[in-house]
Protein backbone atom coordinates (compact mmCIF):
# COMPACT_ATOMS: atom_id res chain seq x y z
CA UNK A 1 0.00 0.00 0.00
CA UNK A 2 1.58 3.44 -1.03
CA UNK A 3 0.46 6.93 0.14
CA UNK A 4 0.33 9.56 -2.43
CA UNK A 5 -0.39 13.37 -1.78
CA UNK A 6 -1.10 16.02 -4.28
CA UNK A 7 -2.17 19.78 -4.56
CA UNK A 8 -5.06 21.36 -6.42
CA UNK A 9 -6.78 24.89 -6.75
CA UNK A 10 -10.22 26.13 -5.70
CA UNK A 11 -11.38 28.65 -7.20
CA UNK A 12 -12.14 31.39 -4.69
CA UNK A 13 -15.08 32.07 -2.69
CA UNK A 14 -16.32 28.29 -3.77
CA UNK A 15 -15.39 26.14 -0.38
CA UNK A 16 -19.04 25.43 -0.10
CA UNK A 17 -19.65 23.92 -3.55
CA UNK A 18 -16.82 22.43 -3.50
CA UNK A 19 -17.71 20.62 -0.23
CA UNK A 20 -21.79 20.37 -1.20
CA UNK A 21 -20.75 18.02 -4.45
CA UNK A 22 -17.77 16.19 -2.50
CA UNK A 23 -20.78 15.35 -0.10
CA UNK A 24 -22.93 14.00 -3.08
CA UNK A 25 -19.68 12.19 -4.73
CA UNK A 26 -21.22 9.84 -7.30
CA UNK A 27 -21.79 6.13 -6.30
CA UNK A 28 -19.78 5.26 -9.53
CA UNK A 29 -17.17 6.97 -9.23
CA UNK A 30 -16.63 6.17 -5.08
CA UNK A 31 -16.98 2.37 -6.87
CA UNK A 32 -14.09 3.30 -9.63
CA UNK A 33 -11.79 4.49 -6.79
CA UNK A 34 -12.28 1.87 -4.34
CA UNK A 35 -11.73 -0.80 -7.64
CA UNK A 36 -8.75 1.24 -8.28
CA UNK A 37 -7.69 0.32 -5.13
CA UNK A 38 -7.59 3.90 -3.95
CA UNK A 39 -8.84 4.02 -0.04
CA UNK A 40 -8.41 6.74 3.03
CA UNK A 41 -8.66 9.71 0.47
CA UNK A 42 -9.57 12.98 1.58
CA UNK A 43 -8.93 16.89 0.92
CA UNK A 44 -8.10 19.28 2.53
CA UNK A 45 -8.58 23.07 2.05
CA UNK A 46 -6.24 25.82 2.58
CA UNK A 47 -8.49 28.93 2.37
CA UNK A 48 -6.27 31.56 2.72
CA UNK A 49 -4.19 30.16 -0.97
CA UNK A 50 -7.30 28.62 -1.98
CA UNK A 51 -4.90 25.55 -2.22
CA UNK A 52 -6.45 21.57 -2.17
CA UNK A 53 -4.78 19.30 -0.62
CA UNK A 54 -5.24 15.35 -1.11
CA UNK A 55 -4.18 12.65 0.43
CA UNK A 56 -5.26 8.58 -0.53
CA UNK A 57 -3.32 5.09 0.07
CA UNK A 58 -3.56 3.01 -3.14
CA UNK A 59 -2.82 -0.32 -3.75
CA UNK A 60 -2.36 -0.18 -7.15
CA UNK A 61 0.10 1.88 -9.66
CA UNK A 62 -1.69 5.03 -9.55
CA UNK A 63 -4.34 6.86 -7.60
CA UNK A 64 -7.17 8.85 -8.49
CA UNK A 65 -5.52 11.29 -10.81
CA UNK A 66 -4.44 8.33 -12.89
CA UNK A 67 -8.01 7.54 -14.61
CA UNK A 68 -7.56 10.33 -17.00
CA UNK A 69 -9.11 7.88 -19.55
CA UNK A 70 -11.83 7.00 -17.73
CA UNK A 71 -15.25 8.23 -18.60
CA UNK A 72 -16.94 8.78 -15.47
CA UNK A 73 -13.81 10.27 -14.05
CA UNK A 74 -13.76 12.61 -17.16
CA UNK A 75 -17.93 13.69 -16.44
CA UNK A 76 -16.36 14.22 -13.20
CA UNK A 77 -14.12 16.07 -14.10
CA UNK A 78 -15.87 18.45 -16.58
CA UNK A 79 -18.48 18.58 -13.56
CA UNK A 80 -15.98 20.41 -11.48
CA UNK A 81 -14.51 22.44 -13.52
CA UNK A 82 -16.16 25.54 -13.33
CA UNK A 83 -14.54 25.69 -9.94
CA UNK A 84 -11.58 25.13 -10.07
CA UNK A 85 -7.77 25.28 -12.02
CA UNK A 86 -7.64 23.08 -14.79
CA UNK A 87 -5.68 21.84 -17.32
CA UNK A 88 -7.37 22.30 -21.20
CA UNK A 89 -8.88 19.25 -21.32
CA UNK A 90 -11.14 19.57 -17.57
CA UNK A 91 -8.60 17.51 -15.41
CA UNK A 92 -7.74 19.64 -12.38
CA UNK A 93 -4.17 20.81 -12.32
CA UNK A 94 -2.78 18.31 -9.99
CA UNK A 95 1.02 18.40 -8.47
CA UNK A 96 2.28 15.38 -6.61
CA UNK A 97 3.63 16.13 -3.00
CA UNK A 98 6.92 14.43 -1.46
CA UNK A 99 6.71 12.99 1.55
CA UNK A 100 8.70 14.47 4.04
CA UNK A 101 7.82 12.73 7.30
CA UNK A 102 5.44 9.74 8.15
CA UNK A 103 5.02 8.01 11.38
CA UNK A 104 2.84 5.11 10.90
C1 LIG B 1 -11.51 16.22 -6.75
C2 LIG B 1 -10.79 15.96 -8.08
C3 LIG B 1 -10.17 14.58 -8.05
C4 LIG B 1 -11.23 13.54 -7.70
C5 LIG B 1 -11.96 13.91 -6.42
C6 LIG B 1 -13.07 12.92 -6.10
O1 LIG B 1 -12.13 17.49 -6.74
O2 LIG B 1 -11.71 16.03 -9.13
O3 LIG B 1 -9.57 14.27 -9.30
O4 LIG B 1 -10.59 12.27 -7.53
O5 LIG B 1 -12.51 15.22 -6.56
Amino acid sequence: MQRLAFKMKLNEGEKAAYKERHNQLWPELRQLLKDNGVSEYSIFLDEETSTLFAFQKVSGQGGSQDLANNEIVKKWWDFMADIMETNPDNSPVSIPLEEVFYMP
